[in-house]
């Protein structure tokens, strides 16, 4: 279930969006196929308090309507406060294991990992899924780590073949099928589907690229 879910994972905040609505963009991307949304509402001009759990609740009203999960990035509170699917967190966010505490076992956990340690860490806590980037270079993460590439993604699939991975960072149409290939359930994405012209086309390109691979492999 999970790991059709993170098929199409599209990561999404109000600042991602450049001249479009954002709550325009995430209904074009969940009507073009998306399977998971994060809410992932950072860097300069993010919204805060009541005008963020305004916006967080619009995204999730679109989500339950598509039937897509709605995850929260960091924000626990939030996610609480709202009943949100899932909360997202990477290393210097709030420790995974009080996360975990904090949401219950029947909420989505999805932690950010970049090395073995961190993978068995997140196995130790229960995460649903990782997250392993920047896959490609990005311009979405202003602290983004060095370029992995798809060798960690390979080896830890290799290694924890039960825990689903989503590769993240640089994604595009062009440049997604090694992520696939290398042991991943998904991609994450933000420009290549919040930042183009028409989201929906976006979406529905990657949808019916993926659906492609899955049905060649
Ligand atoms: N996390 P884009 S890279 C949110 O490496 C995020 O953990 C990353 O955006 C990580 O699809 C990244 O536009 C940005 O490259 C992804």
């Amino acid at each position: 279930m999970i790991k059709q879910q993170l098929q199409l994972y599209f990561i999404m905040g109000s600042v991602n969006t450049g001249a479009s609505k954002p709550l325009e963009v995430l209904e074009a991307a969940l009507q073009g196929g998306v399977t998971c949304f994060q809410l992932r509402e950072k860097g300069p001009g993010a919204l805060i308090g009541d005008e963020k759990q305004a916006f967080a609740v619009a995204c999730q009203t679109l989500c339950r309507h598509f039937n897509v999960p709605f995850i929260v990035n960091d924000d626990v509170e939030l996610a609480i406060a709202i009943d949100a699917d899932g909360v997202h967190v990477g290393q210097d966010d709030e420790m995974a294991a009080i996360v975990r505490d904090r949401i219950g076992k029947d909420k989505i956990l999805g932690v950010s990992v970049h090395n073995e340690s961190e993978m068995l860490a997140a196995i130790e806590v229960g995460a649903d899924y990782v997250g392993m980037g920047p896959i490609y270079a990005t311009s979405s993460k202003a602290d983004a780590k060095p370029v992995s590439g798809t060798a960690f993604i390979r080896e830890m699939s290799r290694l924890y073949p039960a825990m689903p991975i989503v590769g993240i960072g640089g994604i595009t149409i062009a440049n997604f099928k090694p992520v696939l290939e290398a042991g991943a359930s998904g991609v994450s994405i933000i420009s290549a589907i919040a930042s183009t012209i028409d989201p929906y086309i976006a979406a529905r390109r990657f949808k019916i690229a993926l659906n492609k691979e899955v049905i060649s492999s």
